[in-house]
């Protein structure tokens, strides 16, 4: 084994100079150390959940130049889903099996901020066991500016409206210069921080993600995960790292040269190694791609995410996810790669080994 992969596996603490040095190693090595990791938590089984994302608006105040979901130039149908309408399709997921419902919104200062904690009232009134996993840290900071209220008093405010977890996004990259170059005016990184922090300590979990593969170097990347890991030592609150490969159609991002699949995985591989303290590492099937997500099973990667039904953020910008998966699929998919499948709920208890 490498010094610096020895060095890195028995210290706790580590720089980002340092860690930075693990890409330089042939992924073999990254991924057979990751993969030990993953084998001594979780054997060979593979978790997913059956669940239904709801995107109620896609009217956004911010302009990310990476989103293709948002309505402008190149995606010019905007829509609002009346609060009736998001309540329907988590009725009918929920008979279809659907467990959690997962609640993610452009930012639109049109509707107003009852809108959104009655989306969650509502679904909540009407199905009092599903899991509701809403709202982003960058949703949140919106909420508090649309409001004026602190962000513990929002995060109180969902809590009460009947949000059980929070999802990862709005995480992009924390270094704030490639922050300021592709999402200026979101969230800043010590917020989302903040958001994360205040959540955990109300004794909720959530997840954490990273846009990566567009004008990132290799070091933003690491010292993103070095800034999660610092968080969760502190809360324990994240159950999943999600890394998000970027994609490439109908937004203002210029991206020139593309990520290999050598170096998305071995991504996944130093999350794995780096980030020991967060429990599920998850390739993220929707942007991975569904095949190469089940070869990150041998990289690391423990869960790649559910069934979802209808994806709409991620296949704007051309990720091949618009109708979800079966779930016949996606168990045959995890069983034929030499997993075991394992329905999960949404904070990871087993529900079904296939
Ligand atoms: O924050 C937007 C990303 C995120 C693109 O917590 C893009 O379980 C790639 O956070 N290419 C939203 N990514 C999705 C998200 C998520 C998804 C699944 C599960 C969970 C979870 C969270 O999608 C955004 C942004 O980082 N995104 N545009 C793009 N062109």
């Amino acid at each position: 084994m490498s010094v610096i992969l020895e060095k890195i596996l028995e210290k706790n603490s580590v720089s980002a100079e340092e860690a930075v040095k693990l890409y330089d190693l042939p992924l073999s090595e990254t991924g057979k150390a990751a993969q030990k990791i993953r084998l001594e938590k979780f054997g060979k089984k593979t978790y997913f959940n059956i669940n239904r994302h709801i995107n109620p608006s896609n009217i956004c105040k911010d302009v990310c130049k990476f989103c293709a979901f948002s309505a402008h130039r190149k995606n010019p149908n905007p829509y609002t889903l009346s609060i009736d309408e998001c309540v329907e399709i988590a009725k009918n997921a929920y008979k279809k099996g659907a467990k959690e419902v997962h609640v993610v919104s452009a930012h639109n200062p049109e509707v107003g901020y009852e809108y959104y904690m009655n989306i969650v009232k509502e679904i909540r009134k009407e199905l009092p066991d599903i899991h509701i996993k809403a709202f982003t840290a960058a949703e949140v900071n919106f909420f508090s500016e649309l409001s004026d209220k602190k962000y513990e008093e929002v995060l109180t405010d969902m809590a009460s409206a009947g949000v059980d977890s929070m999802p990862g996004g709005g995480a992009e990259i924390f270094d704030e210069k490639i922050r300021a170059k592709i999402c200026k005016g979101k969230v800043s990184s010590d917020d989302w921080f903040k958001i994360h922090k205040i959540w955990h300590k109300m004794g909720k979990k959530s997840n954490v993600t990273m846009l990566f593969g567009h004008i990132e170097e290799r070091i933003h990347r690491i010292d993103h995960m070095l800034r999660i890991k610092k968080l969760q030592d502190e809360t324990g609150g994240f159950n999943a790292f999600i890394p998000l490969v970027y994609q490439r159609k109908n937004n203002y991002l210029n991206v020139k040269k593309f990520l290999t699949g050598v170096e998305i995985l071995k991504t996944i591989a130093i999350s794995r190694i780096l980030l020991q303290n967060i429990p599920n590492i998850k390739a993220y099937w929707v942007t991975t791609t569904l095949n190469l997500s089940l070869v990150a099973q041998e990289y690391g990667a423990n869960d790649i995410d559910g069934t979802i039904e209808k994806e709409s953020i991620n296949s704007a910008a051309g990720a091949e996810s618009s109708n979800g998966l079966k779930l016949n699929d996606l168990v045959n998919l995890i069983k034929d790669s030499g997993f075991i499948p394992v329905e999960r709920d949404s904070l990871y208890n087993e529900i079904k080994i296939y």
